[in-house]
């Protein structure tokens, strides 16, 4: 008994992480298949304390399995996902190709896991950007309470977030920085150790870039409000692991910020800190599941703003476990 479950890109920073939730969450398994590309094909990955052969994508046959998490590039998902599905498979899909698809759901549990509700296996569920996870798991409790007018968000976003090659990079060039050489950038448009860059994936034609617009058409979306405006400014920084964001928003309704903060406190899946001035990636998001959220104070600028200061480990709630969450709410309601 349990669930055949198949991870694509089982050798990514992602696809690692989805191996290690899935053990430590105990999904329930019956058979478990580790996929990634030719070239790694025969390489060991861990599945809790067992470890996987990595098999072959290209060639696999999804018939007779029931997940498949996907997270290998949204060209990959374009070519396979939809054969997954045909074959009766329910595939959880980590890129951002099907996301604004309106026949497939975009799913954050926390928020709007009732989506889910509707959904009759063996097809494809979107799992959002995750910059957008992590700023709706904090403003989805407010937005219920008073409705939000509009977001104004800065990301600091660390290098997990483009892949294992990303982090080797940052590593690398930190230590080229003390050897006095110049790096190289391969995965960034500058070079990252000890420097910032306002530049997440492409520019598009309105001047924000894909990665801001994410945000933007994702989070209307969840929310299913196409009055809601994300106004994003994405910026990678030398940190390996964890997300930050600064986060201002206007609400429609007047707040108290005593009740907000028990709104806060009292919702799924976030965590207000202890001394929340120091919610930090490093210190709190890497490795854990929630949502951290700090700063919780009134803008001076505008009678109904809202300032958060909001951090997650964007592989797990922004990726690999927001995807295995989603397997879980299909799982409890069969
Ligand atoms: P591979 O290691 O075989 O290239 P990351 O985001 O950390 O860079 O990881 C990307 C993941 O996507 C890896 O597991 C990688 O496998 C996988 N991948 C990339 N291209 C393909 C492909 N064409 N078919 C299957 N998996 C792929
Ligand atoms: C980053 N948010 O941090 C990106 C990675 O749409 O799934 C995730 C890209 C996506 O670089």
């Amino acid at each position: 008994d349990g669930y055949r479950v198949a991870v694509v890109g089982a050798t990514g920073a992602v696809g690692e992480t989805m191996l290690e939730i899935l053990a430590e969450r105990k999904f329930p398994i019956s058979e478990i298949a580790a996929l990634a590309s030719s070239r790694s094909v025969g390489r060991e990955v861990s599945f809790g304390r067992k470890s996987l052969i990595v098999d072959d994508l290209a060639t696999f046959d999804f018939s007779g399995w029931d997940f498949a998490l996907f997270s290998a590039g949204g060209s990959v998902s374009a070519e396979h996902a939809p054969r997954a599905a045909k074959a009766g498979c329910t595939v959880i899909d980590n890129t951002s190709h099907f996301r604004l698809d309106p026949a497939v759901p975009l799913v954050v549990p926390e928020v709007n896991g009732a989506v889910l509700d509707d959904f009759s296996g063996g097809g494809i569920i979107a799992n959002p950007n995750c910059s957008t996870i992590q700023m709706l798991v904090a403003v989805a409790p407010i937005y219920r309470r008073y409705g939000i007018r509009r977001i104004n968000v800065a990301t600091y976003q660390s290098v997990s977030g483009a892949g294992k090659s990303a982090m080797e990079e940052l590593g690398r060039q930190s230590a080229d920085r003390f050897n006095f050489r110049d790096p190289e950038p391969k995965a960034f448009a500058a070079p990252i150790a000890f420097n910032v860059i306002a530049e997440i994936d492409v520019i598009e034609d309105n001047g924000y870039t894909k990665e801001e617009m994410k945000m933007h058409n994702e989070t209307r979306r969840i929310f299913d409000d196409a009055d809601i405006a994300v106004n994003a400014t994405a910026v990678r920084v030398p940190v390996f692991v964890g997300h930050g964001e600064a986060v201002h928003l206007e609400t429609r309704d007047p707040f108290k910020l005593d009740e907000v903060r028990q709104i806060l406190a009292d919702a799924p899946g976030l965590q207000l800190a202890d001394v929340p001035e120091r919610i930090t990636p490093l210190t709190h998001a890497a490795g854990k599941n929630g949502v951290f959220v700090g700063r919780v104070r009134r803008d001076l600028s505008h009678p109904q703003g809202l300032d958060l200061w909001v951090v997650a480990d964007n592989v797990r709630k922004g990726a690999a476990l927001n995807a295995v969450q989603i397997a879980e709410y299909l799982a409890g309601r069969s």
